[in-house]
């Protein structure tokens, strides 16, 4: 049992947080709780873009008993008018006494200057309660807003031998039921889906979000440089989610055309031969999809991590030996010559789900 103090609300407000990832969009998750005279008096979250924000929510639950509490809130009040007015604002004409925060927002539009108001006013303001965890649990949101650019998770599933199928393409199953789960609830956080169109050729799969209560579907992502993907392929036919494509200059016009014509857009990555994945991402943080869960093949992990383009790393490993000469592995790419220039894969964390292992990290580049 936790003691009552500052880590404990705080506790709950990320708690609150953490349970609305994925459906804030470009936002972050945040959450508030409203403490007066020794009880909770408010509690919110923010739960969608556009509408309002934690502390706004909490606020309102705690009425005129906001005057004199401590608002505990998982990042920097905003500062700033976007879809919504400042939470400072709000928090300063409520004459809340003390502010609790976990962490700074790295918005350029408010970094710092949320704090800063509410100091300038005498309200008592508290920094750094959890932080880690409220940094770790808005990592998509601060790369985004800070680079414009997706936060971007590979995701693989391999024998222990490294193997993503047999020597024959035979794949299923690697991975067993529980981390095959748990992959769904990793679509549902992520704001768009990645495949290379060797992967649609192979399985044509759906790329959706199935989960045991409803979910929310990413944004399905195909790098198809010369348009291959079949007219007839689920992703473009069954309306569950937005298709889009990554090509090149070299694509075939007519293909596209048809595409377009089906409500299917295709963005053009480079001149070719295959998709500028960097330029790829760029346009994808245009059009404000701020995170990608990449789900292969070998080809497309190899590309994104001899590019640098990976933020994350979560592969699950079955304790299966498959060998094969010539049978996939989970990163394709040329390869580096020696050792001491291997990608390695920091902040590890290790989980074991049932017989499989889940290993995740951030991938550091020598
Ligand atoms: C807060 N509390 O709950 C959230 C904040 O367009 P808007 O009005 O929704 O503003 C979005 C920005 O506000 C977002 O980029 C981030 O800097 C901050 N989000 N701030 O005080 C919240 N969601
Ligand atoms: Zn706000």
């Amino acid at each position: 049992m936790h003691n009552i103090d500052d880590e404990y609300y705080m506790d709950l407000a990320l708690q609150m947080a953490e349970r609305a990832q994925g459906q804030t969009g470009i936002n972050p998750v945040v959450g508030a709780v409203v403490v007066k005279d020794g009880a909770i008096v408010g509690l919110g979250s923010h739960l969608k873009r556009g509408t309002p924000h934690a502390e706004v929510h909490a606020l309102n639950m705690a009425g005129a008993q906001a005057e004199g509490s401590t608002v505990y809130v998982t990042l920097e009040p905003c500062s700033h008018y976007g879809m919504t007015p400042p939470c400072s604002e709000r928090l300063i004409r409520e004459k809340v006494s003390r502010v609790v925060i976990a962490c700074d927002d790295p918005n350029p539009l408010v970094a710092g200057r949320g704090i800063r108001m509410l100091r300038e006013k005498g309200i008592e303001v508290v920094t750094g309660i959890l932080r880690d965890r409220a940094i770790r649990l808005n990592k998509m949101f601060i790369k985004y807003i800070t680079t414009g650019l997706p936060y971007v998770t590979i995701k693989t599933a391999s024998t222990l031998d490294g193997k993503i199928a047999s020597r024959t393409g035979d794949s299923k199953w690697i991975s067993n039921a529980a981390a095959r789960d748990i992959v769904h609830t990793m679509r549902h956080r992520h704001q768009g889906i990645m495949v290379g169109v060797g992967t649609i050729l192979a399985d044509d799969p759906q790329l959706t979000t199935r989960l045991s209560v409803p979910g929310l579907s990413p944004v399905r992502i195909i790098a198809d440089s010369t348009l291959r993907i079949p007219l007839n392929s689920k992703v473009l036919n069954d309306g569950l989610a937005p298709t889009l494509l990554l090509s090149t200059s070299e694509a075939d016009r007519d293909k596209a055309d048809a595409l377009r014509e089906r409500g299917i857009e295709v963005l053009i990555c480079g001149d070719g031969p295959s998709v500028d994945l960097k330029l790829a991402m760029t346009q994808l943080g245009e059009r404000e999809i701020s995170s990608i869960l990449v789900e292969g093949g070998g080809r497309l992990n190899g590309s994104l991590l001899e590019r640098q383009l990976a933020d994350e790393v979560v592969m699950f490993l079955a304790p299966k030996l498959i060998g094969g000469l010539h049978a996939p592995g989970s990163f394709r790419f040329e390869g580096y010559e020696r050792m001491a220039d291997a990608v390695t894969l920091s902040g590890l964390e290790v989980e074991q789900i049932g017989d499989n292992v889940c290993i995740k990290g951030t991938p550091v580049w020598p």
